[in-house]
């Protein structure tokens, strides 16, 4: 069975927990509970180097990084809604995959660690700085909603589940984007039994 080190408040994580509740694939958790470093010890570096979450296991396959981990329990599970493979959908899919790891993400964790976890070693002046380009980001991504209810088709696909584990994360952090079409799709991704499921 799959095994995923998983830290509750990890939006890398919740992603990929969202995709198995939603395909229904058996699963065990395993806790690493980051705010008691479990993530640095030699323990967990010996499952990921990068000492970071997810880690995910799959018989003797260890696999890191959030956005390969959902390609790939699409692609062993046969999730073609998740992961279309008609030549335009899955580059906008892979578009907005590699879009959030480079662009959102970023500015994401500048803004929750300096906002919500840094305490007196916080640099608000830096939190600041990415609220500023996150609308700037967060305009783009509402460009990107005009032609379809979800960002890359009119289904949600894994884009949708990467992209929406950081609007979540930032939305406990009171930032978010007043644009009607990114508030509509935000309850409509969070609205899937693979979200509401992990707020249970
Ligand atoms: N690119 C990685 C990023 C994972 C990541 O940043 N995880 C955070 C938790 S949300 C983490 O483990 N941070 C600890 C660190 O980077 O030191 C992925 O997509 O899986």
């Amino acid at each position: 069975m799959i095994a995923l080190y998983s830290d509750a408040l990890s939006p890398h994580c919740s992603r990929v927990l969202c995709l198995l509740h939603e395909a229904g694939i058996a699963h065990e958790i395993r806790p690493v509970d980051m705010m008691k470093g479990e993530y640095l010890t030699p323990e967990y570096q010996a499952i990921n180097p990068n000492r970071q979450v997810p880690s995910m296991l799959d018989g003797t396959l260890r696999i890191h990084e959030s956005n390969a981990t959902l390609r790939y329990l699409c692609r062993k599970h046969g999730l073609e809604q998740w992961y279309p493979q008609d030549l335009p959908t899955l580059a906008r899919v892979e578009q907005w995959l590699d879009w959030n790891q480079c662009r959102l993400a970023p500015q994401m964790t500048t803004l929750v660690m300096n906002r919500m976890f840094l305490g007196d070693q916080a640099d608000p002046a830096a939190a600041d700085r990415a609220e500023t380009e996150l609308q700037t980001l967060f305009a783009l991504l509402a460009e990107g909603l005009r032609n379809s209810a979800f960002i890359a088709a009119d289904h949600p696909t894994i884009a949708d589940l990467s992209l929406v584990s950081n609007l979540i994360l930032l939305d406990f952090a009171n930032v978010r984007s007043d644009n009607p079409l990114m508030q509509r799709w935000y309850d409509r991704v969070t609205a899937l039994r693979g979200f509401r499921q992990l707020q249970t």
